[in-house]
Parts: structure tokens; sequence; C-alpha cells
């Protein structure tokens, strides 16, 4: 199985080495994919560093920040048109442990996305402020009400897609651009009846660099969330997942 991680970043200088390192030590076999948005800080330029000496790491350079969706879209078809089987996504930040990736691929074989997961059994966050985890705890309980999601994690950014599920998808129909991206992303895959698998990680915030998050994102998500709960109550079918498929 040909494994890709896609690693989106801005102004992520002071953690990209660092990543790209546990990754290699952690998950050897796989290939990396460096989505940058031209970062001010020179991100980009030590995303090249890294690939003109390793040939396992790759580099996407996209002129302007544009948002996390469109960084993994445009990643997504990267890996599809070069046939990876697996489709990785992780954070630049360090907030996801690269020792735990072993872990999702391991729960491919029964499962066509696998959610590396903080709100279920053995899941954990490290260092979060109280408010950051309402904030998370909060929207997950909005979505899974909402929209009927029955996933404990779903704006989680660590995860394994199964090429079938993304090749399958609309990718340029997608218009979400922070946060709800995870969450539509995984709304759309259990619609169209991929089994969707929660793994427990262990995700330790930031130490170095500067969030993205901000309160625009949060907005996005919960009015994109809402819409789509609307509609989906609206078109019934929507709502309900349709029977499980195998991949391929
Ligand atoms: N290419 C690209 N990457 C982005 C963009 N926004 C965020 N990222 C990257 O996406 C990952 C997650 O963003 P973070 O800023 O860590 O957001 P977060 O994890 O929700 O927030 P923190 O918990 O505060 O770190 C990091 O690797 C960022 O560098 C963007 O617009 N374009
Ligand atoms: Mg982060």
């Amino acid at each position: 199985m040909t494994v890709l991680v896609i690693v989106p970043t801005y102004n992520e200088r002071d953690n990209l080495d660092r990543v790209l390192d546990r990754l290699a030590a952690a998950v050897p076999a796989a290939d990396v994919l460096v989505v940058d948005d031209g970062s001010p800080d020179g991100t980009g330029d030590l995303a090249d560093a890294r690939a003109a000496t390793d040939s396992r790491v790759h580099v996407l350079h996209r002129t302007a920040k544009s948002g996390l969706g469109g960084a993994y879209v445009a990643g997504f078809r990267w890996g599809l048109e070069r046939g990876y089987d697996a489709l990785v996504e992780m954070d630049a930040d360090g907030s996801h442990a690269p020792e735990q990736l072993p872990d999702l691929l391991a729960a491919l074989p029964a499962a066509d996305v696998v959610l590396g997961s903080r709100w279920v059994d053995g899941g954990s966050v490290v260092d979060w402020p109280r408010r950051r985890e309402l904030l998370s705890r909060g929207g997950n309980a909005y979505a899974r009400l909402v929209l009927g999601l029955p996933v404990r994690d779903a704006t989680g950014g660590f995860r394994v897609y199964r090429r079938e599920v993304l090749a399958g998808m609309d990718l340029g129909g997608i218009a979400s651009q922070g946060y709800c991206f995870q969450v539509d992303l995984v709304w759309r895959a259990w619609r169209a009846g991929w089994r969707v698998v929660e793994v427990p990680i262990r995700f330790v915030e930031r130490t170095a660099g500067v969030s993205k998050m901000d309160r625009s994102i949060v907005a996005e998500a919960l009015w994109r969330v809402t819409v789509w709960g609307f509609r989906a109550r609206f078109r019934r079918s929507e709502s309900q997942p349709r029977p499980q498929r195998e991949p391929g």
C-alpha cells in the first residue's frame, strides 16, 4: 500500500523540520506532500530544501493563503493523480504525533476513513486551555446532533482516507475553507456509505509558531453545519447513510 502524507503549512518554519524527521522515523515508507500557501516566513523554501535531499518529500506551492480546505483539495488531487492508495491529513505544528500514524494505518483494512480522535476512550488532549476544549467538544456535539453524524471527533485533522473515498468525491464542489472542511469530508464520506472508524490519538498543543484558528473559522463551521443540517432534514434521504460499500 502506498501512502501519501499531506501536510498543509502556513508559517510553520519552526515546526516543519522536526515533524518531517519524526514522520520519516515513524513511517519510513510514506511519501510526504507539503502544501504551502506562500508562507511569508519561508516555510516553502524550507520544504524545498528538504525535497532536494529527500526523494520522498514533495512540495506544492500555492500563491496565497486560502485556507485549509483548498490546500487539502489541491493535495488530494496531486496524490490521486499519482496513484497513492492511502492519503493522510496531518498538521505541521506537532499536534499530531507521526508516531501514532501506524495506529491509524493499521485500522485501514476494516475502514475506508480512519479518524484520529481526541474524544473517544483512550484519546486525549495535552496543554489545551479549557476554553479550547469546550469549543471542540461543543462543536462536535453540535455536528453530531444537527447532522446525525455518528462520530465523536469530526473536526480533527489527523486522518487517513482510502483513495477510492476521495476519487469518488466531487472535490471541486467543496466550498468549506477552514475547520469545517474536516466535518464536510467526513459527512460526505459517511453519506456515501464509506466505513468511518475512529482511533484514539493524543493531541498535543503546538509549542512553536502561531495558531491560524480565528473567529471567522468558527463562524464558518457553525453556519455551514447548520445549513447542511437543515438541508438534510428537508431532503430526508441525505441524512440516511447509504448501505455500506466495498472499495474498488
Ligand atoms: N496551506 C495552508 N495551511 C494552513 C492554512 N491554515 C492553516 N494551515 C496549516 O494547517 C495546520 C493546522 O493549522 P493550525 O494553525 O495548527 O490550526 P489548529 O491546529 O486548528 O490551531 P492550533 O490548535 O491553535 O494549532 C497547520 O499545519 C497550519 O500551518 C492555510 O490557509 N493554508
Ligand atoms: Mg494546530
